[in-house]
């Protein structure tokens, strides 16, 4: 039988200032939620909390040293290959296109390490291959290595970044070529051959629709509509399938086009970034394609009406699952925890306040499932406790307990840091970053993945640095620590699922 242990509740909620100067909108429209202002947990543990008051300086500068220590380790023994793996000192290969350099060179850029940068441009110009005979997932090299790219050029303005792009984007265009149009999971990059996963017949919803940022920047920069109108098609095909209140289930198949409609309806995994391109889609294309933001909205209004629950005894509200698209799970990945973020960008835009409260709510709780852990570390997946009499609100199994470095909570709380400029959101984003310093750092270099949350003297090191802590994770607590919060605007770019920046037409 599956062991579950309860969290450590050992804490109190402190309510701290509502929302201070900032968008000004914002701030007369949040007036009335005093009560889900942000509430952050005082620890019993003077180590997480050490430093909270130092400037924001000062936070910017520990965060470009553990970047600095991340790049030290992969450089040592991992470079050009995809992932270091800290604790073996040696490295992974998924797909073998040094997924590390080209996923952390807008980082790089954003943070003024200007040596790096160029020793990691080097590397494009000199060893990115992608004429290679290998099967990659469409969706991942979309969004880290085209999206790495692009971002790379717009910020950059070198034309290697675009030349290595367009060769990519090309390479990935047959990963369309199914019956519906609808893309296979995997393609090969030298032969052209798209294919379903090893593991199954279906693609897989969050991936088919998290790619069209990417390709509709391709053709602007192309002047060649192909990539973007096959990309969209998808999106438009998306549109017309009937769904629950706009949810819908997390798999397709690519040669009849329909969902698989016995499959789950979460937010998470396999989901997530289905709802977090309908609203980017609508931004980067000047918000003129109204059935974006319709689609957009009414799947909140599903999430609301069907996933959203308050648990016991804290009422943390959180968002659950239909298993088969029926029965209710009080199950949320932290991979949820991009929402928060997309929701307050969303308010920004013009959707009404119900979305803003609901990520007040739901960063109140992301925090909390770091924050109520021995490690103030999230597990990768928490389960809510929906009993009256429960004493512990976040439940979590050992097969959920590992953390994995995922950006979705700090990437939220920039978010809502970018748009309100309350400090709070700064400071749950600290001690998050001194979490990770704390129980994931390796002295020789890197950042591990751990096991268990739950032991902070058992973490159960798991030996993989993703290349999505440099390129999400950290620039984002870069980002939430910057005093000028004007240069990378939300109203100039609109940041890919990856952290990549691609910038919003007639902004
Ligand atoms: C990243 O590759 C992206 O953020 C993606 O959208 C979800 N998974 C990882 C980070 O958790």
């Amino acid at each position: 039988m599956e062991e579950t242990k309860e969290a450590d509740v050992s804490s109190s909620r402190m309510i701290p200032n509502s929302t201070k100067e900032g968008n000004i909108k914002l701030a007369e429209e949040t007036k009335g939620y005093s009560n889900v202002s942000p509430k952050i947990i005082k620890v019993d543990d003077p180590e997480g909390l050490q430093e909270l008051h130092s400037s924001s300086q000062d936070k910017q500068n520990a965060i470009v040293a553990a970047f600095l220590h991340a790049w030290k380790g992969y450089k040592s023994y991992a470079w050009g290959h995809d992932h270091l793996k800290p604790i073996t000192k040696t490295f992974q290969n998924w797909f073998g296109l040094g997924l590390t350099i080209v996923d952390s060179l807008d980082t790089m850029y954003i943070m003024g390490l200007r040596e790096e940068f160029s020793e990691a441009k080097e590397w494009v110009k000199e060893k990115l291959n992608f004429n290679v005979n290998k099967d990659v997932n469409f969706f991942e090299t979309t969004i880290r290595v085209l999206g790495g790219l692009l971002s790379a050029f717009h910020l950059s303005k070198d034309s290697i970044f675009l030349e290595k792009a367009i060769d990519l984007a090309n390479r990935l265009m047959p990963g369309f070529r199914s019956s519906s149009g609808m893309p296979y999971s995997d393609v090969n990059l030298q032969t052209g051959h798209a294919h379903p996963p090893t593991w199954g017949q279906d693609s897989t919803v969050s991936e088919i629709s998290t790619v069209q940022l990417e390709f509709r920047d391709v053709s602007r920069l192309t002047s060649d509509p192909k990539y973007e109108n096959a990309a969209f098609k998808v999106s438009q095909h998306l549109h017309q399938l009937p769904k629950k209140d706009g949810l819908v289930p997390m798999f397709i198949n690519a040669e009849s086009g329909q969902f698989r409609s016995t499959s789950t309806i979460t937010v998470g995994a396999r989901a997530d970034s289905y709802y977090e391109y309908l609203l980017k889609q609508w931004i980067q294309t000047g918000r003129t394609i109204d059935w974006l933001k319709e689609d957009y909205m009414e799947a909140v209004d599903g999430i609301s009406k069907h996933l959203v629950k308050q648990s016991f005894p804290s009422k943390f509200t959180f968002v659950g699952e239909l298993l088969s698209g029926r029965s209710y799970s009080p199950k949320m990945d932290h991979l949820v925890c991009y929402l928060p973020g997309t929701l307050a960008l969303g308010f920004h835009y013009g959707m009404p306040s119900s979305h803003l409260r609901l990520a007040f709510e739901l960063m109140d709780t992301c925090y909390n499932m770091y924050a109520q852990t021995a490690t103030r570390l999230s597990p990768e997946i928490a389960y809510f406790n929906l009993q009256p009499h429960g004493a512990s609100d976040i439940i979590i199994k050992s097969n959920d307990a590992h953390n994995l470095l995922r950006p979705e909570t700090v990437e939220s709380l920039w978010y809502l840091y970018h748009l309100t400029h309350n400090e709070t959101y700064r400071d749950m984003g600290w001690q998050i970053f001194q979490a990770f310093e704390k129980y994931t750092k390796v002295q020789d270099g890197g950042y591990t993945s751990i096991g268990d949350v739950r032991n902070p003297l058992i973490t159960k090191p798991r030996d993989l640095m993703e290349s999505f802590f440099l390129a999400e994770t950290l620039k984002y607590l870069f980002l939430l620590f910057s005093d000028n919060q004007e240069i990378y605007s939300l109203d100039k770019y609109i940041f890919n699922s990856e952290a990549h920046l691609l910038p919003i037409l007639n902004s």
